[in-house]
C-alpha cells in the first residue's frame, strides 16, 4: 500500500502515578483514525504503561530514603489515619527535595534508553513527522528532553505538539524550548490531517486550522476551528499493529468512550470551555452504541469511562435507552452536573450498567460559589440527586477545591456541613489550580489571587506536579498567594481539610473511575484504592502486575 505520509505518535508521562493512566489514550487512537482513514500510515507508542512503571522504579536504597522522611505522609489519602502537626512541622524539605534530585538521575538513564528506543523506531519505519502528546507536570520537561534529542539526531524530521499542555500553555511552550515547529491546540483530528500534508509539502502551514508556530523568529497563530459533527469522525484506532502497547497487560483494558465535547457553563477556574467550547457537541446514541460494539468486539472489555467534561442529562438518559434497547452488558463511569441531573432517571442508569458519578461541588459556600466559582449549587439540589443515585445504587463522588480564594473559616465549616448532608460516597478534595487563560489566572487580582508574576507561573503550571496520593505538603511549589497563604501554607491547609472529611466519615481521594475499577474485580472501592497505594508506595511490581492482569481478565465479565 501507498501511505500519503508516515508518522509515529507518542504518549509520554514519565511516571504513571493513577492505575487510570494506563487507561488506553482517546486522543491519540482519534488522530490514529483519523490518519488511516485517510491512507496516512501511524503508529502509536504509549509510554504510559505497566513497564514504564517498572522500569521508572527508584532503587531499593533510594526507596528506603524516601519511606524514612516521607512515612505516613506518602500514603496519607486514603488511610483513615491523620498526621501528626510535629510530623508537618518538621518535615525536612530540603532532603526531601535532595531525593527528588537523586531519583531524577535514575530516571534519566531510563529517559535516555527510551530516546534509543524511539531512534529505533524511526530507523524502521522513516517517519515524515513526530507528533508527541503534551501534557503538564514533569513529563513536560522530559518530553522536551527526548523531543530535543530526536531533533539533534534527526533535524529534518518535523516534531509535532499537541494536546492539553497546548491548550493551557499555547506559545508560552516557545519559551521553553524551539523544538516543535508546530504545536496544535483544541480538536487535533482534522488538524492532523493537515499537518501531515504539510509534512510532506503538500499543504501550506498557514491554512492549517488550531496551530502557532514559528517564523522568522515570531510566533504566528492560525485560526481555530472546531469539529462541527462528531459523528462524522473516525472510530479511534485500537488495533494492535497501531497500537502496540495494548499487547498483553502493559495497559489496563477499560476504554474511554467519547459522548461529547464543550460545556456550556463557564466556572471560573476551568479550561475545559475555552478548549473544547461553551457549548455541547454531542454524538448521536447510536454512534457512541456502535463505539461500544467495536471495543466489545476488538478488545472484549465492557468497562468504559466517559470523556466529555459535563455529560449533558438528555443524552445520558439517551445513551442508557439504548444500551438497555439492545441489551448490551457494560459498566460506565461519567462526569455530571447536579443542576442538570435533578431529573434524571437514575434507575435506568443503572440498568443500563451505571457505576459511579463524579460531581463538581468545588465550594459549599453560597457566596464564594456566586462569585469566586460561578457555579451555584443549592443543597437541597444535591442532596436530592445524591439520594435518588444512591437508591438506584449508583455512587457518587463529589470534587472539591480548597483551600479557594476568598476561603474563610466560615465557609470552610460551610462546606464541610454541606458535605456533611449529601453525603457523597467519596469527596475529593483539589488544591486550587490557577490555569492559565482561565477566570481566575486572567482576573486574578479580583479574586484575591496574587501572582507576582504572570510568566513564571504559567512555567510553574507546565511543569507543576501532583503527588496526588501523598499529603500535599509533598507537592512540588509555585510563587502565588491565595489568601495570603503561599503554596506551602495551602498544602497544609488542604491536608487539615482532608483530615476534617475523614472525621465526618467521607471517604477521601477516591476517583469515580477507581469506583468502576473496583467494580470489575467485585471489591469494595476503598479497599481497592488502599491496595493499589499500598502497591505502589511499596514498589510491588509483581503485586501490580498481577492487580492489572486481575482487572484485565474480567473486563469481559459483567454481573449484577
Ligand atoms: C479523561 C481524562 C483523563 C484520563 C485520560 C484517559 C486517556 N488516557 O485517554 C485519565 C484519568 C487517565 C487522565 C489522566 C491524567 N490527566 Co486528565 N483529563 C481527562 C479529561 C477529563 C478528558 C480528556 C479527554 O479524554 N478528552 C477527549 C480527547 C479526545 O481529547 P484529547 O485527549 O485532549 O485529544 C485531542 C486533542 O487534545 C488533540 N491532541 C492530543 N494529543 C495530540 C497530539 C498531537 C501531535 C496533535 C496534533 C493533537 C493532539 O487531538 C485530540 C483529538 O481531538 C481532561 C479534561 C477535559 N475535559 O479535557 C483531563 C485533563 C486533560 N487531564 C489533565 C491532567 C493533568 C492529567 C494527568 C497528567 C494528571 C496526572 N498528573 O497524573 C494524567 C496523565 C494522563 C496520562 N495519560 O497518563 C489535565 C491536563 C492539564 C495539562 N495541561 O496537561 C486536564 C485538562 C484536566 C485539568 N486538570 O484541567 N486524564
Ligand atoms: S468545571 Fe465542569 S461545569 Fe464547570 S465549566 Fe468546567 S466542565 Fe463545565
Amino acid at each position: 500500500m501507498n501511505y500519503k505520509s508516515k508518522s509515529l505518535l507518542i504518549n509520554y508521562v514519565s511516571v504513571p502515578e493513577l492505575l487510570s493512566c494506563l487507561i488506553p489514550d482517546i486522543g491519540l487512537a482519534l488522530l490514529a483514525g483519523a490518519l488511516k482513514k485517510e491512507d496516512h500510515l501511524t503508529k502509536i507508542l504509549d509510554y504510559s504503561t505497566l513497564e514504564t512503571i517498572k522500569r521508572f522504579c527508584p532503587s531499593k536504597h533510594l526507596q528506603e530514603e524516601f519511606r524514612e522522611i516521607s512515612g505516613d505522609l506518602e500514603n496519607y489519602f486514603q488511610e483513615s489515619k491523620f498526621i501528626d502537626s510535629d510530623l508537618l512541622n518538621n518535615f525536612d524539605l530540603s532532603r526531601y527535595k535532595g531525593l527528588l534530585e537523586k531519583e531524577k538521575e535514575e530516571k534519566s538513564r531510563e529517559i535516555k534508553k527510551i530516546i534509543n528506543e524511539i531512534d529505533k523506531e524511526i530507523q524502521v519505519m522513516k517517519p515524515d513527522f513526530i507528533g508527541f502528546k503534551l501534557w503538564s507536570g514533569e513529563c513536560f520537561i522530559e518530553t522536551v528532553e527526548i523531543a530535543e534529542e530526536i531533533k539533534k539526531r534527526y533535524p529534518n524530521l518535523r516534531i509535532i505538539g499537541g494536546g492539553p499542555q497546548v491548550d493551557w500553555s499555547q506559545e508560552h511552550i516557545y519559551d521553553v524550548t524551539d523544538v516543535f515547529d508546530v504545536l496544535a491546540f483544541g480538536d487535533g483530528d482534522e488538524t492532523i490531517i493537515e499537518v501531515a500534508e504539510y509534512c510532506i509539502g503538500e499543504r501550506d502551514i498557514e491554512i492549517i486550522p488550531n496551530i502557532l508556530y514559528k517564523k522568522d523568529g515570531k510566533v504566528c497563530f492560525n485560526d481555530s476551528r472546531m469539529v462541527k459533527d462528531l459523528d462524522k469522525l473516525p472510530l479511534p484506532d485500537y488495533s494492535y499493529e497501531t497500537y502496540p502497547a495494548l499487547k498483553a497487560n502493559n495497559k489496563l483494558k477499560v476504554f474511554m468512550l467519547e459522548e461529547s465535547r464543550g460545556c456550556p457553563h463557564t466556572c471560573n477556574f476551568c479550561i475545559h470551555p475555552i478548549k473544547s467550547g461553551d457549548r455541547w457537541r454531542i454524538k448521536k446514541p447510536e454512534r457512541i452504541i456502535s463505539e461500544i460494539e467495536n471495543i466489545i468486539n476488538t478488545h472484549n472489555s465492557r468497562y468504559f469511562r466517559f470523556s466529555g467534561s459535563n455529560t449533558p442529562n438528555l443524552l445520558q438518559t439517551q445513551i442508557a435507552q439504548e444500551i438497555i434497547k439492545r441489551n448490551i452488558k457494560v459498566r460506565y463511569s461519567s462526569f455530571g452536573h447536579i443542576n442538570a441531573y435533578r431529573n434524571c432517571d437514575y434507575s435506568l442508569m443503572r440498568a443500563a450498567g451505571c457505576e459511579s458519578l463524579l460531581f463538581g461541588l468545588e465550594t459549599g459556600n453560597y457566596g464564594l460559589q456566586k462569585d469566586v466559582i460561578n457555579k451555584v449549587i443549592k443543597v437541597e439540589d444535591a442532596e436530592k440527586v445524591l439520594n435518588d443515585c444512591k437508591r438506584s445504587g449508583i455512587k457518587t463522588v463529589v470534587s472539591v477545591i480548597y483551600p479557594n480564594p476568598k476561603e474563610t473559616e466560615e465557609t470552610r465549616k460551610e462546606t464541610l456541613e454541606y458535605l456533611r448532608k449529601i453525603k457523597p460516597d467519596g469527596a475529593f478534595i483539589c488544591m486550587p489550580f490557577i490555569v492559565p487563560r482561565t477566570s481566575w489566572f486572567i482576573d486574578s487580582d479580583k479574586y484575591g489571587i496574587d501572582i507576582p508574576s504572570k510568566e513564571k507561573h504559567i512555567r510553574f503550571m507546565m511543569t507543576y506536579h501532583v503527588r496526588y496520593n501523598g499529603h500535599p505538603i509533598l507537592w512540588n511549589f509555585g510563587s502565588h498567594k491565595i489568601n495570603n497563604l503561599d503554596f506551602r501554607q495551602q498544602g497544609l491547609e488542604c491536608g487539615r481539610f482532608v483530615d476534617d472529611i475523614k472525621k465526618i466519615g467521607l471517604a477521601t481521594q477516591v476517583t469515580e473511575e477507581e469506583m468502576l475499577f473496583a467494580s470489575i474485580v467485585k471489591e469494595d472501592f476503598m479497599d481497592f484504592a488502599l491496595k493499589y497505594q499500598r502497591i505502589r508506595n511499596n514498589c510491588d511490581m509483581e503485586g501490580l502486575e498481577k492487580l492489572i492482569t486481575n482487572l484485565n481478565e474480567n473486563v469481559c465479565n459483567v454481573s449484577n
